[in-house]
């Protein structure tokens, strides 16, 4: 299966089955490939008329609702570049992400629409979008015309800009083109056998890579439809599993699952896929869950700059704490963190990615970009990892500073920035450490200033002063206030050090 772009793949399945199921709500209401089509069609016609062009950027902090997902639809097929935004982000993060990416219109909740309207300008549009369907993107849309014009976007044009990793605190813009996103819905859709048959069970957000690029796009493109969840709940996920054919979720869903006494093999009869990826599932867990369901989870490796890489395989063997190969027509290496020279396979070194799946570069930031690029064009992931006996990825660690919390990653460096900001505090370091649920959980370690009371501040001192900045997920869940950080003779923070100090905070 090949095709250029997603809108275009999902508009040759409304043409060939508009009557058929796209989303399954809670409560019952089911919602066709022709309706979200129509929705579409008609936010395209409201977001041309606030002035939306090929190449402008939409932002998105919404709730989920399939609404939302006709809006990003709309915003490919004007050719705009689509920006999800987490809905935890709060004003403070939310103003690096509207000033760098100068989005043309910003789709909030109307419950925040009080913290945008003041930036509602010339250049910026703020329309509001409900977890209903209620707010100004869609009133009156019903006497719309629809748009019908689809911008003649060629592949290597933007798509969308998804911010990740901040190294330097500061998150960067992801731009993904039009190949990046349907090269790798075609690669995942044969590599899954996914059909217009298969009814996922959606219980992700949809403002990440998994949940919208791999989860969304598949369905959208082979007319498969899917239980559409707000969040991840444990009880309507196991009253779904009956019904489905495949879920897609990161770790914790699945050691939340197997954790439940319902979870057996007779829940999942009709199941024939489960998905796991962006965290780390634990050996222990893939077979804990395959031990009570008979069916082996099978879990592939991506990041947002590239989507998808790897895949353990449909038919063969689901190896537990391995990634799988590289998925076909991407090229997966080890290389040598200095030198870029791929390292003999078992040899550890830096996992290393070219294909069409990686993206065109950092928003606004070439020598970023060029940064993270070998000269032969390998992009350099941050993990580190091996390739096994049989050509399957080993995923030991990452190079990069970053705590992945239940598949949000979290840049310690963005939290140590706001904790350094106390008046009472000297210095500090964020980790993360093994969490039962959440993988690993954030865990901040702080010095104080010299003459500062130990007795007068305290870690909920601490998390009180970040939190109004902080969305709820990146918030440490411990303090740990301490004489001074371990350093090496560089004079460089050994967070291995108090990791490894700290490994048994939560997991006894
Ligand atoms: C919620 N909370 C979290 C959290 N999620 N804290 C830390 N880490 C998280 N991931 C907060 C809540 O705000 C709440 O705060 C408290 O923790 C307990 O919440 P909960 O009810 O237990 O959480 P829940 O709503 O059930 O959410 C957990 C979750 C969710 C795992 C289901 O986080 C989730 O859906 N994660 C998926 C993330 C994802 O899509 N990642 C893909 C990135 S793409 P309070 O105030 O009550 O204490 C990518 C590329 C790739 O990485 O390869 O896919
Ligand atoms: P993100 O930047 O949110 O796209 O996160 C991408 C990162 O998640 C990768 O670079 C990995 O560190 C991690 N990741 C994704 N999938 C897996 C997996 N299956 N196992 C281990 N780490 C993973």
């Amino acid at each position: 299966m090949t095709f250029q772009a997603i809108h275009r793949s999902f508009a040759g399945r409304v043409a060939e089955r508009p009557d058929a199921t796209l989303f399954e709500l809670p409560g019952g209401r089911v919602v066709t490939y022709g309706e979200t089509a129509e929705l579409a069609q008609r936010i395209a016609a409201r977001l041309v008329a606030d002035g939306v062009v090929a190449g402008d950027r939409v932002a998105m902090q919404v709730d989920k609702s399939w609404e939302a997902i006709a809006l990003y639809l709309a915003v490919l097929q004007v050719g705009g570049m689509f920006l999800p935004l987490n809905t935890a982000y709060t004003g403070h993060e939310m103003e690096h992400f509207l000033t760098d990416a100068e989005p043309r219109v910003l789709v909030c909740s109307p419950a925040r629409l009080g913290e945008y309207a003041g930036r509602a300008s010339e250049s910026l549009v703020v329309e509001t979008l409900g977890a209903d369907g209620d707010g100004t993107l869609l009133a009156g849309l019903d006497a719309v015309a629809p748009h019908t014009d689809v911008y003649a976007a060629a592949p290597s044009d933007p798509a969308a800009i998804l911010y990740t990793s901040g190294t330097t605190g500061r998150s960067k813009g992801a731009v993904l083109t039009h190949r990046n996103l349907a090269s790798n819905c075609a690669a995942l859709t044969e590599a899954w056998r996914y059909t217009s048959g298969d009814r996922l069970i959606h219980a992700l957000p949809i403002f990440h890579t998994h949940g919208l690029f791999v989860a969304m796009n598949l369905t959208l493109t082979t007319g498969a439809s899917v239980f559409y969840l707000p969040r991840f709940d444990l009880d309507t996920v196991i009253a779904l599993l009956p019904k489905a054919t495949v879920l897609m979720g990161v770790p914790t869903f699945y050691t939340r699952l197997a954790g439940d006494g319902r979870l057996d093999r007779e829940r999942v009869a009709t199941m024939r896929l489960f998905v796991s990826g962006s965290a780390p599932l634990l050996a222990s867990d893939h077979e804990a869950f395959a031990g009570r369901t008979g069916q082996a989870i099978l879990e592939r490796y991506g990041m947002t700059e590239t989507c998808m890489n790897t895949s353990n395989p449909y038919d063969g063997a689901r190896k537990p704490g391995t990634v799988g190969p590289a998925l076909p027509g991407i090229e997966v290496r080890v290389a040598d963190r200095e030198t870029g020279a791929q390292v003999p396979d078992g040899e550890v070194g830096s996992i290393e990615v070219r294909g069409p799946n990686v993206f065109a570069g950092y928003w606004r930031l070439p020598e970023k970009t060029a940064a993270e690029f070998r000269a032969d064009g390998f992009f350099i992931t941050g993990d580190v990892g091996r390739i096994d006996e049989d050509g399957y990825v080993v995923i030991v660690g990452r190079d990069k500073d970053l705590v992945i919390s239940g598949g949000f990653n979290v840049y310690p460096k963005e939290i140590e920035e706001l904790i350094d900001a106390h008046p009472d505090v000297l210095e500090s370091a964020v980790i993360g450490v093994p969490h039962p649920d959440f993988g690993e959980t954030v865990v901040a370690v702080v010095v104080l200033r010299p003459g500062v009371d130990a007795g007068a501040v305290d870690g909920a001192g601490i998390l009180a002063f970040i939190a109004p900045d902080l969305a709820r997920f990146k918030q440490p869940r411990a303090v740990q206030i301490v004489e001074s950080l371990p350093r090496n003779v560089m004079g460089k923070v050994q967070k291995a050090e108090l990791r490894k100090r700290y490994a048994g905070l939560f997991t006894a």
